[in-house]
């Protein structure tokens, strides 16, 4: 689990939880809704992607990648949201969103995983290669590229303004629907992801819908899953995590 050692004077002396995040940031919504739905008291540090206030020396203390969501718990920085949502489930178990049941535990870890696995090459690349997000600018790259010790996401931003090539593209499709294929035949039968309550499984995915619909991914094949997400949109976490900070 990325929790860091740090020395940092600033970020050792900062009290309660810190979410480091961006409004429309997939990852960043996942983490929202976990400190909304345990009640969490937390305050806001807004990072906006496209203006590049990730990319300051500060922020890649926090956050070795420069990536948006990191929390700061009482001077100690946790990175990935996935892991932050571990974290927070073992030091916040109250209210739960992980099953007691060993085999439900491990079938959300799988649904945890896979959301993690198809990140970059999924979500990532249709939203930033279909959609034509940019968050970084040509004159910028030089600057960024010695910063950003993970010269993959070096490269993968380079291409953002080169342009994916087609087959990238179509890959970024094919795992995306194969992936939504699995939940919709799981959301067929049941309302949830995994056991019959709301679970860590279905805050991870909610926000990729959320993410995805939004720059045009077409969820018409999937009606269990439209279902779904309008369900989990009736919770209260929702509005706060979610449509509270749309722009
Ligand atoms: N595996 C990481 C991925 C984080 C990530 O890619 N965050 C995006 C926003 S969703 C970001 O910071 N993008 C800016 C960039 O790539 O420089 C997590 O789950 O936290």
């Amino acid at each position: 689990m990325p929790v860091l050692e740090t020395d940092s004077a600033e970020i050792l002396k900062l009290k309660g939880l810190h979410l480091y995040h961006t409004n429309v940031s997939n990852c960043s919504m996942r983490v929202r809704l976990l400190l909304e739905e345990k009640g969490l008291k937390w305050t806001s540090h807004h990072l906006n992607l496209v203006k590049r206030e990730n990319l300051q020396e500060w922020y890649f203390r926090i956050h070795p990648n420069g990536l948006v969501p990191a929390m700061v718990d009482n001077g100690v920085p946790i990175t990935d949201s996935i892991d932050i949502l571990y974290y927070l489930e073992e030091k916040y178990p109250t209210p739960s969103f992980l099953p007691t049941n060993m085999t439900e535990q491990a079938e959300v870890r799988h649904w945890l995983d896979l959301a993690g696995q198809i990140h970059v090459k999924g979500v990532k690349t249709f939203v930033y290669g279909v959609s034509g997000l940019v968050t970084k600018n040509r004159d910028d790259m030089a600057r960024y590229a010695e910063m950003e010790p993970d010269k993959e996401l070096v490269a993968f931003h380079w291409r953002s303004l080169d342009g994916f090539p087609q087959e990238e593209i179509e890959e970024a499709l094919t795992i995306l629907e194969s992936s939504f294929k699995k939940l919709e035949i799981r959301l067929k039968k049941h309302n949830y992801l995994v056991g019959e309550n709301y679970t860590l499984a279905d805050i991870t995915w909610i926000v990729q819908y959320v993410l995805l619909e939004r720059k045009k991914f077409d969820f018409s094949p999937f009606p269990y899953i439209q279902a779904w997400a309008e369900r989990l949109r009736t919770r209260p976490s929702y509005k706060l995590a979610i449509t509270d900070w749309q722009p």
